[in-house]
Order: structure tokens, then C-alpha cells, then sequence
């Protein structure tokens, strides 16, 4: 098209523009330039945080220039794009990963250094941008650093909340506390506030239907303006910086002068508050939906908000609406935005005026779907009468209406296909019958979606033939489809590890964006597996990781680690099915044994600290008092003069992407031990392996690909397959055999917490019933094969020599799990977009 732009002389524009500062004088002089300006603070007054922001802000600058360089390059050439949709961006910090992917991390280093700052104390003073709950959450955002550095037109959506997940204290007696996380306090540099960006999103009112148009008009209610806050995500060692869109809710007018004049102050800022409110705050839970009203409120402003945006986009090309697939991909991150199907047909129906078919065929063309878990607490569902009344009362009635048309044509379809079957109509109908009838929001993605896929092998299968088996059945297996999920090495390795990083770009002969950005190249590391010197500079880095952790411990906590001990981690959300329990049963176990020795015996033992950190879901009694167990464990055996040298224990609070940074380059060994066929993928396991750190597992999730790659002489598997769970629990139910006789072992360690060893046994009597009683998670049956596991953890770490050689192998087995493969795999396989490389101008 024709372009009315610039205004003036271009050559003008042209010779102002901004340039990356590469070298330290120009970078110095924008950092003092911002604690001048944009702080108006002066440089007598300037104190870490202060030279945190001043610092962001020139760092911002740089990325300013790729943001807009890449966004006028994919408007002009008007790609194919991808959209991922998901109410979880799990970023962490900025600052570092920016410096690096920008290639100007040292001379940034020698700019701070002139101004008298040490760029590693300013780095610490940003706080964790913590949108998300935990793996869901934290994946988006390697999706998103993995998009922009493989120059994929990819934009995330979600939402800008202005408290994160809670922070988590820990009380003395062991208790979990949350406390609000005011994120936002400080200002944020990394976020674009795009005031003119905005879009009214309705709740409640009217919907009319035309005559026999099909369509519907849709007025009054309550309506909410959508603004859009833009972050800027930087690729490795390309120009291509992609835009993450946060929305905020505001009062559409300020508040109800009506209200105001008559006197009635509170009234009159009411709905307001009511606007604001929607995305004040992420949902704590992970795996467990609520049916809360405010949560389907977030999902559909956020939706609609989104929705609308591309749209707008979209017509900006000036094609016709028929084409919008083959310009739109829109990825929904498990069934929380799921209401932009039936949005979409209502915005194709009644805006668009296409026909029900043609609409029907554009929603279908346009979504994918992934799932992340079978947990059936986590497949939500949505009462009708809440879509209907409570909520956006009129507007999902709306909405309802499409998703029964939805339903009606699909069922039909199902009928013809397996005629007089009326079970399978009931199982796969959108709408479970009961009091209330409720929205199967997982029928409604997989039926409006293009593709399913889960996030590994083994879970795509479960997919298959559990939650999805009717629908195998119906729409044909091809439909239903595996990514396994990836992490970008960029944070977990090169940023989270410097040190390992720099060895193993000297040792491969390459520059570190080449294997960061194939990390197949790993795999040249095994041809120096025989090099004794690289094997001790290999081990030297694990020890020097190990020296920080410890370090941090006694900054934070005031505890004195031992380093020279086996590092043994376990950080994940608390949850029954993670098995957190498993591994605090087994600690108490060694504990005993080693009461029980000789101290001739027990300097024989390899000596072992073992680390928990994760939050638990506010409400979830039972992952609470784990974590109380597990402090008061800790409490008892790191005080006990007989043990203290060879066990001990910490639970490190407010476990944050910034702590696993300085956690998973320490670890010897961590522990991914979730029932079999429980733990969809994992992707800390991924982490760990990739910086070194061994395996410990059930065979479940990305652990049996990890398995696969580095080879089953690398990693130690315990524990009963996924094929058996079904069977034992049936077993524990009908056939229940006592812990006693199933395993000794185990029910010494019951009796002694509930005999009071780690303080009031009363207390955690619930949560030693869910082990004696129904043993939903299968402890009884895997906790004598799990001991056997960690003696055979324990044996090979004698062998250092060994060791070392199975951590280098490990790592240089992980290329196929860095997330530049997934979005690859993303890209060609779903979405049909393509690269699209900013020019270096
Ligand atoms: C998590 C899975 O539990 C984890 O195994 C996987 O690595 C991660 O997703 C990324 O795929 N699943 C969830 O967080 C999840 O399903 N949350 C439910 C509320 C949807």
C-alpha cells in the first residue's frame, strides 16, 4: 500500500534515529543521562536500585530500536502470525537475559563498573515479574524467548495483573503464610503503557436476536476498557524482538456522576472498582479450577480483548474476512481462553454477517489447542447458571446460545456416525447434565479447534485414551497430537550458569549463540568426556554453583550449608501427585538409619543436603502441612550432633524463577517422582539435566524422553509403571493390604512422626491418613524401591570420576528439549507461519 509516512523529510528522520549504544562511553552517558532525567535524581543520590532503573531504562532504549524495527518489518511484509493466548507469562527478571540476548552484557558490566556499581548487586535489585503459578506459566515464556530468537511473527496475549503469585512466608512453627506481591510498586521499565490502545469489553446487557438472521445485536451493561501495556521480548543473536500484550481492566468513565452528584461517594466509584478489579490479581491455583465468578470474567476480557486486537490487525491488510487463517494462528495454552471460540462466532455471525457454516469453518481453522494435564480436578468446567446469571448475565447468554449451536450440530454429527449410542453422546456433549449443567470447556476447545496436542510423549497418549478417547474415536487420531515441551537454554544455561556456558562454548570451539540457538551442538561435549582436565574444570563449576547457592542460604536465611555434601533438590508446587511426600518419608528414613549406626558407619554414608523450595495453593490443606513436615524435619535433624554431618535439610521460602536460577546449576542430583502418569511433562527436570544435574524419577512425563536420550545408565528410575496405577489403587480400595506388611520400612517412618519425633504428631495426622488410608498417589507402593533408588544415587557418587562423566553426558544428551525445537515444531507442524528475520539494516 501507499505510505503516508514519515511526515517531512525522511532523511531527517533517518540521520535522528536511534542506534544501538555498543560501547561502554555511550552506554555510561545513557545511564547517567536516565538518573538525570527520566529519575531526576542526581549522582551523589543514586543508590542500587536507583542505578537498577537508570540502567533498565537505557537497556530499553536498545530494545526499543529492535521493537520497532521488527514490528514495521512484519507490518510491511505481512507474514502469516501466531498468537498464544495464555493467562500465565512466568517471566522472572529481565535485566540479565535482555543484556545478553542483546550480545551487551559486558560492555554494560564496564559502563556500571565506571559509574561505581557492580552490574551483579544492580541485577539483584529487580523484582521477579511473577504472572503465573509454575510450569504452565514459566513454558509461555520460554515459547516466547524461543519465537523472537528463532524470528517467528509471534505476539503472547495475556494478562497484566497487578499483584503476581502471592509471596510465600514461612511461619516458626512451620506454617505457610502469603503475602500480596505489589510488583508494580516500583515502576516497571520493561512494560509499554499503549494508553490509545484500547478496546470496551462488555459485561451483562441485552442480546437480541434478528428475525431469522441467526444474529444478535448486544447492548447495555456494564462495560470495561482493555488497555494494553506491550513487552518487549528480545531474541538471542538476532534483531527479531517479538511483544508480549498485557491487558489492564479500567472503568470505561471514571465513576457514575449521577452517583457523585447526589451525594453517594461510594456508589459513584463502585463500578469502578468492580472494573479494576478484574485484573488485580493471578489465581493461586494450579490444577484445581473454582468456577469463580471473577476468574470467567478475567477470561473473558482478556479473550474478547485479544480477540478484538487481532482482528483489528487483521483487517489492517485489507483481505477478506475468509482469508483470516491463513494470516491468524491462534494457540490457546490449556481451556482458559477457550471462550474465544464461541467469541469468535459471535463476531463472525453478528459483525462479520458471514453464514453459521462459513464462521464455524474459520474458528476451526484458526485455533489449537494444548492440554497440560489429565488431573480431572484441572478440566474445568463452567456452571451454566453462572455463565448465564451471575456473570456477564446477557453477554455469555449470548455466548451460550453459540455454544449450544456449537453443540447441537456436533452432537448430530456424532449420532450419525454412531448411531443410538447415547453414553457416548453424554460423554462428549459440551454440556454435562446435573445441578448445575455445567460447560465442558475441554469438549468445547477440542471441537472448535484445528489441533490437540499434550506436552509429551507418554501424556499425549493418556490424552488419547483417557480424557480424548471419544473423540479419537470420532474426529480420527490425527488430530490429536504431541509437542514435547522445551526450555530456552538462554536463561538455563548461558544466563543461569555463566561459567559453565563459557566452558562449553571453549570446549565446542564455537561462539555461544551458535549452540545456543542449535543445542544439538551439545553433543560435541562427549568426544571430551576422557579429558581429565575438562572433567575437573566441569566438576570445579558444579562445586563454585554449590558455593552460591550456600552462599544465598546464609544471606537470606542465616544458615551455614555444607558444600562439600551431595546436593539433592526437589522444587516444584506442592502437590499430592508431585509426591513431596515421598521424598520428606524418605529423609526421615535415611534419618533413622543413620541414628542407628555406629559413627565408624556412618563415615562411610555420603553425605547429603537436601532441598525443598514451592509454594502451596492457599486452600490446599494437605500440601500445607507437607510443607510443615517438612520444616519441622529440617528443624530436628539439622540440630542433631550425631547426623548433622551427613544429613541435612532446608526448605527455602518463596521459591521464584530467580531462586531456580541459583538452585538448578547447584544440584548433584534432583528428584522428579510424581506417580506414574500423573506429571504431564515437567520441564524443571529439563533444566537440572541440562546444567548436569542427574536424575532421579519415576517413568512419567518428558523423564522417559530425557531417559531416551541421555541413556537409562544416566538417570535413576524407580517406581511402578503407568499401566499399573489403576489396578493398585482399585487394590487399596477393595483389597487393602496394611502398611506394615507392605513395607516395614515405611511404617516405622509413619509411627515415629506421629509418635511426635518432629514435634505434635496429632497434627499431621491427615496427612499420614492420606498414606494409610486410600494412598491415592501410590506411596505404600513405590517407597521401598524409591529408598533402593537413592542407595543406588548414593553408590554412584562415590565414584566421582564417574559422576562427572555422567553429568557431562547428560548435558550433552539435552539438545532435543530446548524450546527452539518446540516452537519449530510449533510453527511448521500447527501454525504454518514462517521465519521472518529482521535485516540487520
Ligand atoms: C503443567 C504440568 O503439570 C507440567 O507437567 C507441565 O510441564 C507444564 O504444565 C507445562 O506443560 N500443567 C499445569 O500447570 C496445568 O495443567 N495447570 C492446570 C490449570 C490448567
Amino acid at each position: 500500500g501507499k505510505e503516508k509516512w514519515p511526515r517531512g523529510e525522511e532523511k531527517i528522520w533517518k540521520e535522528c534515529s536511534r542506534h544501538l549504544d555498543e560501547d561502554v562511553q555511550s552506554i555510561t552517558k545513557s545511564v547517567v543521562n536516565h538518573v538525570q532525567t527520566s529519575l531526576a535524581r542526581q549522582a551523589y543520590n543514586i543508590d542500587d536500585l536507583g542505578a537498577y532503573q537508570a540502567a533498565a531504562l537505557s537497556v530499553r532504549d536498545n530494545l526499543l530500536v529492535n521493537w520497532n524495527d521488527t514490528q514495521l518489518h512484519y507490518t510491511r511484509k505481512a507474514p502469516k502470525r501466531a498468537y498464544y493466548l495464555s493467562l500465565e507469562f512466568l517471566m522472572g527478571r529481565t535485566l540479565d537475559n535482555a543484556l545478553l540476548n542483546l550480545g551487551l552484557k559486558s560492555q554494560y558490566k564496564d559502563g556500571i563498573k565506571e559509574l561505581g556499581f557492580s552490574l551483579e548487586d544492580i541485577l539483584e535489585q529487580e523484582r521477579d515479574a511473577a504472572l503465573g503459578n509454575g510450569g504452565l506459566g514459566r513454558l509461555a515464556a520460554c515459547y516466547l524467548d524461543s519465537s523472537a530468537s528463532q524470528d517467528l511473527p509471534l505476539w503472547g496475549y495475556g494478562l497484566r495483573y497487578k499483584y503476581g503469585i502471592f509471596q510465600q512466608l514461612i511461619s516458626p512453627e512451620g506454617n505457610q503464610l502469603e503475602a500480596p506481591d505489589p510488583w508494580l510498586d516500583n515502576q516497571n521499565p520493561w512494560e509499554l503503557p499503549r494508553l490509545d490502545v484500547t478496546y470496551d469489553v462488555r459485561f451483562y446487557g441485552h442480546a437480541e436476536r434478528i428475525g431469522e438472521t441467526g444474529r444478535a445485536t448486544w447492548s447495555g451493561g456494564q462495560e470495561v476498557l482493555a488497555v494494553a501495556y506491550d513487552v518487549m521480548i528480545p531474541g538471542c543473536g538476532t534483531k527479531n524482538t517479538n511483544n508480549l500484550r498485557l491487558w489492564e481492566s479500567k472503568p470505561k468513565r471514571g465513576f457514575d456522576l449521577n452517583s457523585f452528584n447526589a451525594g453517594n461517594y461510594e456508589g459513584a466509584v463502585e463500578s469502578s472498582n468492580s472494573a479494576a478489579a478484574i485484573t488485580s490479581v493471578l489465581y493461586p491455583n494450579d490444577h484445581t479450577t473454582f468456577g469463580k465468578e471473577l476468574r470467567l470474567k478475567q477470561q473473558y476480557f482478556w479473550t474478547a480483548a485479544s480477540l478484538a486486537d487481532i482482528l483489528r490487525r487483521f483487517k489492517n491488510l485489507g483481505k477478506p474476512i475468509s482469508e483470516f487463517p491463513d494470516f491468524v494462528a491462534i494457540q490457546l495454552n490449556d481451556t482458559h481462553p477457550t471462550l474465544a471460540i464461541p467469541e469468535l462466532m459471535r463476531i463472525l455471525v453478528d459483525e462479520e454477517e458471514l453464514r453459521w457454516d462459513k464462521a464455524w469453518e474459520i474458528v476451526t481453522n484458526t485455533f489449537f489447542f494444548t492440554n497440560h494435564t489429565v488431573l480431572p480436578e484441572a478440566l474445568e468446567k463452567w456452571p451454566v447458571p453462572l455463565l448465564e446469571h451471575l456473570l456477564p448475565r446477557r453477554v455469555p447468554e449470548r455466548h451460550l446460545q453459540i455454544i449450544y449451536d456449537i453443540n447441537m450440530q456436533f452432537l448430530q454429527a456424532v449420532e450419525k456416525k454412531f448411531p443410538g449410542d447415547r453414553d457416548r453422546l453424554a460423554r462428549m456433549s459440551i454440556i454435562e447434565e446435573g445441578v448445575p449443567k455445567q460447560v465442558r470447556m475441554a469438549n468445547l476447545a477440542c471441537i472448535g479447534d484445528r489441533k490437540v496436542n499434550g506436552v509429551a510423549e507418554l501424556h499425549s497418549e493418556l490424552v488419547r485414551t483417557t480424557i480424548m478417547k471419544d473423540f479419537v474415536e470420532f474426529y480420527g487420531v490425527s488430530k490429536f497430537a504431541n509437542v514435547t515441551n522445551g526450555i530456552t537454554p538462554r536463561r538455563w544455561l548461558d544466563q543461569c550458569n555463566p561459567e559453565l556456558s563459557t566452558l562449553i562454548s571453549k570446549t565446542l570451539g564455537i561462539d555461544k549463540t551458535v549452540w545456543l540457538k542449535d543445542l544439538t551442538k551439545l553433543e560435541g561435549l562427549l568426544a571430551h568426556t576422557e579429558d581429565k582436565k575438562f572433567r575437573d574444570e566441569w566438576a570445579a563449576i558444579k562445586q563454585r554453583n554449590k558455593e552460591r547457592l550456600a552462599h544465598h542460604v546464609q544471606t537470606t536465611l542465616g544458615l551455614t550449608v555444607n558444600t562439600h555434601a551431595m546436593f539433592d533438590v526437589q522444587i516444584k508446587r506442592l502437590h499430592e501427585y508431585k509426591r513431596q511426600t515421598l521424598n520428606i518419608l524418605g529423609v526421615i528414613h535415611r534419618y533413622l538409619t543413620l541414628k542407628a549406626m555406629t559413627p565408624e558407619e556412618r563415615k562411610k554414608t555420603n553425605p547429603r543436603v537436601v532441598f525443598f523450595a514451592g509454594k502451596a495453593a492457599p486452600a490446599y490443606y494437605i500440601a500445607k502441612l507437607t510443607i510443615r513436615l517438612i520444616v519441622n524435619v529440617a528443624r530436628v535433624i539439622n540440630d542433631d550432633p550425631d547426623t548433622k554431618n551427613y544429613l541435612s535439610l532446608y526448605f527455602l521460602p518463596d521459591y521464584s524463577v530467580s531462586l531456580a536460577e541459583v538452585l538448578i546449576p547447584a544440584s548433584d542430583i534432583s528428584q522428579h517422582i510424581s506417580t506414574a502418569g500423573t506429571e504431564a511433562s515437567g520441564t524443571s527436570n529439563m533444566k537440572f539435566c541440562l546444567n548436569g544435574g542427574l536424575l532421579l524419577g519415576t517413568v512419567d512425563g518428558a523423564n522417559i524422553e530425557i531417559a531416551e536420550e541421555v541413556g537409562e545408565s544416566n538417570v535413576f528410575f524407580f517406581g511402578h509403571l503407568t499401566p499399573a496405577v489403576e489396578d493398585l489403587r482399585y487394590q487399596h480400595l477393595y483389597h487393602p493390604v496394611p502398611v506394615e506388611e507392605k513395607s516395614p520400612a515405611l511404617a516405622n517412618v509413619l509411627n515415629q512422626v506421629s509418635a511426635g519425633l518432629f514435634g505434635d504428631g496429632g497434627v499431621y495426622e491427615p496427612l499420614l491418613n492420606t498414606i494409610r488410608q486410600s494412598d491415592y498417589y501410590l506411596i505404600t507402593d513405590d517407597f521401598d524401591s524409591y529408598i533402593s533408588a537413592l542407595n543406588m544415587v548414593d553408590e554412584a557418587y562415590l565414584d566421582k570420576d564417574e559422576w562427572v562423566k555422567k553429568s557431562i553426558r547428560t548435558t550433552a544428551k539435552m539438545g532435543k528439549f530446548s524450546s527452539d525445537r518446540a516452537i519449530m515444531d510449533y510453527a511448521q507442524e500447527y501454525w504454518n507461519i514462517e521465519q521472518t528475520p529482521v535485516p540487520s539494516s
